[in-house]
């Protein structure tokens, strides 16, 4: 038996749901809300609290990228490592480039579509939101965001993380169609839903001047998975976030050209 724990709206849920959707796996899906994953019961699952958690026979296995590997290995279906061992090196080098890229995507959400919730809590709500949070970095990184906004250290370093991240995918599709090689891979799975949160705050900007991640990006978008993940069971909060991003985008560009 074959289970997944996400939210939608996850950018780590959406990664392993397009995996099993690449795999053409049925699996039971539960769709939790970001309040259960404070229970409890959730965290015995998950001590982080946090999303996707995959459950194959009784065996828990978490954080998303190893997730990736794993539906890969245990099951058939499409293989989603190819090119043999330097495709996988490849392929790997993308999948750890997105947990690294995950913060700064964390960072460009909260900032431009979540904060104005927290900013109407009372300040007990707020540090008990907060104090739920299981990692003192993300907690400080959380309070910076609510406290400073755009003025916090970590939305600069953002911008220039999420640059470099485009830049360095563009310079991979200019060699080859996909990210790791002549196929789709584990690569594409594992940076799509990064790409796909930037598609919901409206920020295409950041690809007018990256043909090939525009390119990338609707063959992406043309793929049963992504239709599987996004076009039946669309992000909730995407309404909210495309709001937020039409209104930020001239802020955010700034501070992507300096
Ligand atoms: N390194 C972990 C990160 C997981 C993570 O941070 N998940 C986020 C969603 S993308 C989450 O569940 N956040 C909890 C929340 O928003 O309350 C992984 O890749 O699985």
């Amino acid at each position: 038996m074959l289970e997944l724990y996400f939210f939608h709206g996850a950018t780590c849920g959406l990664k392993a749901r397009l995996a099993l959707a690449e795999k053409q796996l049925d699996y039971d899906g539960h769709a939790v809300t970001r309040d259960h994953l404070r229970t409890e019961a959730y965290r015995k699952l998950n001590p982080q609290g946090v999303v996707p958690t995959l459950i194959h026979d009784g065996e828990i296995i978490l954080e998303s990228s190893v997730i990736l590997n794993y539906v890969d290995d245990a099951f058939d279906g499409p293989p989603l490592k190819i090119g043999g061992p330097l495709g996988t090196a490849r392929a790997w080098w993308w999948m750890k480039r997105a947990d690294e890229c995950l913060p700064f995507i964390g960072t460009f959400t909260y900032t431009v579509s979540m904060r104005p919730k927290f900013l109407e809590m009372t300040p007990e709500e707020l540090e008990a939101h907060i104090a739920g949070i299981p990692r003192p970095e993300n907690r400080a990184r959380r309070r910076a965001i609510i406290e400073q906004g755009y003025d916090s250290p970590y939305f600069p370093l953002a911008a220039e993380g999420l640059s470099r991240m485009l830049s360095d995918m563009e310079s991979a599709l200019g060699k080859n169609k996909w990210l790791a090689g002549d196929g789709y891979s584990l690569a594409d799975t594992a940076m799509s839903p990064l790409v796909e949160r930037l598609h919901e705050l409206a920020f295409h900007g950041m690809w007018e001047n990256r043909p090939g991640v525009a390119d990338w990006w609707e063959r992406i978008r043309a793929r049963p998975s992504y239709g599987a993940c996004l076009a039946d069971t669309p992000n909730p909060e995407g309404p909210q976030h495309r709001a937020a991003g039409e209104t930020a985008w001239p802020e955010v560009r700034e501070v992507l050209s300096a």
